[in-house]
């Protein structure tokens, strides 16, 4: 297919709730969302870089930067084939993972379509029904952490992840456990300890916990590899894996259990596809990680979710608990078992509401072939 334009543009989705991880409380995102025009279908991509470098380095401004500047050049006017011949176009660029995601993730799509085939069959998945968790982050206080844990175990949720740092973590798996013994439950660091820190978190492994995701530094896997020999409950890293050699080295090094995938953080599809592989040649469960996606992302998120390895129930969940309007047709929606149905259409496998998208829209840039056309049209 040959790309004649991409679409930039930024909306902005107030969150229902706000969402508090140990490095930030964020109530309304600021979504890049990519629209690819070809000569075939269109395909749509999402960033999903958050709005401040806190999570890793990216962030909206500094993919829109990358994107607009570097990555769309690269690849207007371009025939490509198959999408996992984008990352080779990109490999000029060093880091940016999130904004070339974005990209060969609309291309995707695009060539799903083309295709005719759903985007999940496309990917190679294999699983028609995905497992879904959740992701709660930090509240006020702990009763209402409590609540938001009811309300999402009676929805059918099968693992609940709650977010945690020094002063929001024994105490709070404490009153959890007291209430729900038997649920499957895990924590979420982002980062939030250091290894001084060794004897508080071997206080953890009295919860029976599946996992604690990046307790340590956002780039190690060194001294979770330390970490890991020292605690009972297994490591999951999520912001140190980039790429599937990391997921080698660090598998090797025993710096985890468990790896997190998510899309945006390795750069698109074909690199969670080579993460998933080398997790499950080592026979390393995976699961596919949020970002607070709105609903393309979310999509995408479903779509590798599909693959045989991921094997945990991920941070997938329904589009309601996120947005009042999701700018996907249907939204995404969880059974009362817990489990998400992929849908079969070509694609994505699921209609854009571009009204919704048009209104939520407050900037947006066409970039073309020859030059760049700076404001809509
Ligand atoms: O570490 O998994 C994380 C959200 C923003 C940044 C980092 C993370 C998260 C989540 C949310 O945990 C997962 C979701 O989309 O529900
Ligand atoms: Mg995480």
């Amino acid at each position: 297919m040959k790309i004649e334009a991409i679409t930039m543009r930024e909306i902005r989705m107030p969150l229902v709730h706000f969402f508090e991880t140990s490095f930030k409380r964020t109530t309304e995102r600021r979504i890049l969302l990519l629209t690819l025009h070809t000569d075939g279908p269109e395909g749509w991509g999402e960033c999903v870089a958050g709005e401040d470098p806190f999570y890793n380095e990216e962030s909206i401004d500094t993919a829109w930067y990358a994107i607009e500047q570097y990555l769309a050049p690269w690849i207007l006017g371009k025939t490509i084939k198959n999408a996992t011949d984008v990352p080779a176009l990109f490999r000029q660029l060093r880091g940016h993972r999130m904004a070339k995601g974005a990209l060969e993730n609309a291309v995707w799509d695009a060539e799903a379509q083309a295709k005719q085939l759903p985007l999940w069959k496309l990917l190679g998945g294999t699983q028609k029904e995905i497992a879904c968790g959740v992701s709660i982050g930090i509240q006020n206080s702990v009763e209402q952490l409590l609540e938001k844990i009811e309300t999402e175990v009676n929805a059918g949720y099968r693992r609940i992840k709650v977010k945690c740092k020094p002063g929001w973590d024994v105490q709070v798996f404490e009153k959890i456990r007291n209430r729900w013994p038997d649920i499957v439950l895990s924590c979420d660091a982002n980062s939030a300890y250091t290894l001084d820190q060794i004897d508080h978190l071997k206080e953890f492994d009295r919860f029976n916990l599946l996992m604690i995701e990046q307790p340590l530094w956002w780039d190690d896997f060194y001294y979770h590899a330390a970490l890991q020999k020292q605690i009972k409950t297994s490591i999951c890293l999520d912001e140190a894996i980039r790429n599937s050699r990391d997921a080698e080295a660090a598998i090797e090094l025993g710096a985890c259990r468990i790896i997190n995938i998510k899309v945006g953080r390795v750069g698109g599809l074909t690199e969670a596809i080579a993460v998933h592989n080398a997790a499950r040649q080592a026979n390393i469960p995976v699961w596919c990680g949020g970002m607070l996606e709105a609903g393309i992302g979310r999509s995408h998120n479903i779509a590798l979710s599909t693959l045989p390895g991921f094997t945990l129930p991920g941070d997938v969940s329904a589009s309601k608990r996120y947005w009042k309007e999701d700018i996907i047709d249907p939204a995404v929606e969880v059974s009362s078992q817990g489990y998400i149905k992929v849908p079969d259409t070509p694609g994505r496998g699921f209609k854009l509401k571009t009204d919704l998208i048009e209104k939520l829209t407050v900037r947006q840039s066409t970039l073309r072939a020859k030059g760049i056309a700076g404001a809509a049209d």
